[in-house]
């Protein structure tokens, strides 16, 4: 007799990634080889994180990553984890990583993936219990097989993405992806270590009621900003910011929503970085019926020039992010 848990949960994580391949006729199986690698790194930052308080492994390290920002005992931790996940694999030839300056050559030059990653997003957040995440994209790569990864096959625009997702190490933990055909989420089961199908098929509403945006910086945000948060307001909208991305985009992309970072007078591009942060959740939000622009154009389709750019990121229910768009494009209209 099946147990409770056993005949509540949804397909294993292996298993709906084979059935995928299997609906491929030309697949040969690295995608869901590197999927696999990912989930794998996954589990063990996910018990990593569940320790870190007992461990001694929270808090910063005393130097700062690429971007000049403190890094985490979990920051460094993470990157080592999926950078040894995705060169074991065997499937991935490149990466670019939040940590990191420059590609990650990970020795497989045979391998046909590169993989842009922000190892633990919102990670100082973990010395608060507050939830944080991981988030990938992944590109064919464009240079010929045989060779180490080059710039173009890592400076690729959104719309080149063969899949993309993100895990939210919350009160559970979730993977959830999309290989372009829907975005599909799996809860992670620590006491079987499997992933199982919870959230299938996962769709973004068409509208919604929520706004996430740190109004801290309101003083210095576009004019056309302010006048799309008052209409929020008028409507008593509800204000919900973790500042944790990943979290506010999985609660928005369930509940419908916009998540906003835009220029501010601190950063004067957006502090997200479009190659491993925006272009996967934009892949994702588009996937799921929702929307991603940098307030006037889709983000998929910016052209990066550098690893570690940034770009203002409205997200979320299309018909929000298309009010907020009309309402930068007034006052731009103005000025
Ligand atoms: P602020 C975390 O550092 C992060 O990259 C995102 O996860 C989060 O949404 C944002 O920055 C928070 O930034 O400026 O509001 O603290």
């Amino acid at each position: 007799m099946m147990d409770k848990l056993t005949a509540s949960v949804g397909t294993a994580l292996d298993r709906f990634i084979q059935q995928k391949q299997e609906q491929f006729p030309y697949a040969t199986g690295e995608l869901s080889q590197l999927l696999r690698d990912i989930a794998l790194a996954a589990k063990i930052i996910n018990r990593e994180i569940n320790r870190a308080g007992l461990a001694g492994i929270e808090g910063g390290v005393g130097s700062d990553n690429v971007q000049g920002e403190a890094q985490q005992k979990l920051d460094m931790i993470a990157d080592i984890r999926f950078t040894r996940a995705l060169s074991k694999g065997g499937e991935t030839c490149g990466i670019i990583s939040e940590e990191i300056d420059g590609i990650i050559d990970t020795g497989n030059h045979h391998a046909k993936y590169v993989v842009a990653i922000d190892p633990l997003d919102g990670s100082s957040n973990i010395d608060v219990n507050v939830l944080v995440g991981t988030i990938f994209s992944i590109y064919r790569r464009r240079s010929p097989i045989g060779r180490p990864p080059t710039k173009e096959d890592m400076l690729q625009q959104g719309t080149e993405q063969i899949a993309a997702g993100y895990v939210l190490y919350g009160s559970s933990t979730m993977l959830v992806y999309s290989t372009g055909y829907g975005v599909n989420g799996f809860t992670y089961e620590p006491s079987l270590g499997e992933y199982f199908l919870s959230h299938p098929n996962m769709k973004c509403k068409e509208d919604g009621s929520i706004y996430s945006i740190n109004e801290g910086g309101y003083n210095t945000f576009p004019e056309g900003l302010k006048s799309y948060l008052s209409t929020c307001k008028e409507r008593e909208f509800s204000a919900r910011y973790i500042g944790s991305l990943v979290g506010d985009f999985h609660r928005n992309l369930l509940k419908g929503g916009i998540y906003i970072y835009p220029s501010t007078s601190k950063y004067k591009k957006g502090k997200l970085r479009l190659l491993y942060e925006c272009n996967a959740l934009a892949f994702l939000a588009e996937q799921s019926g929702g929307m991603a622009t940098d307030g006037y154009q889709r983000i998929l389709e910016i052209k990066p020039e550098h690893f570690h750019e940034r770009t203002p990121f409205y997200v979320g229910s299309p018909k929000m992010v298309k009010e907020a768009m009309e309402h930068l494009n007034e006052y731009e209209e103005e000025e």
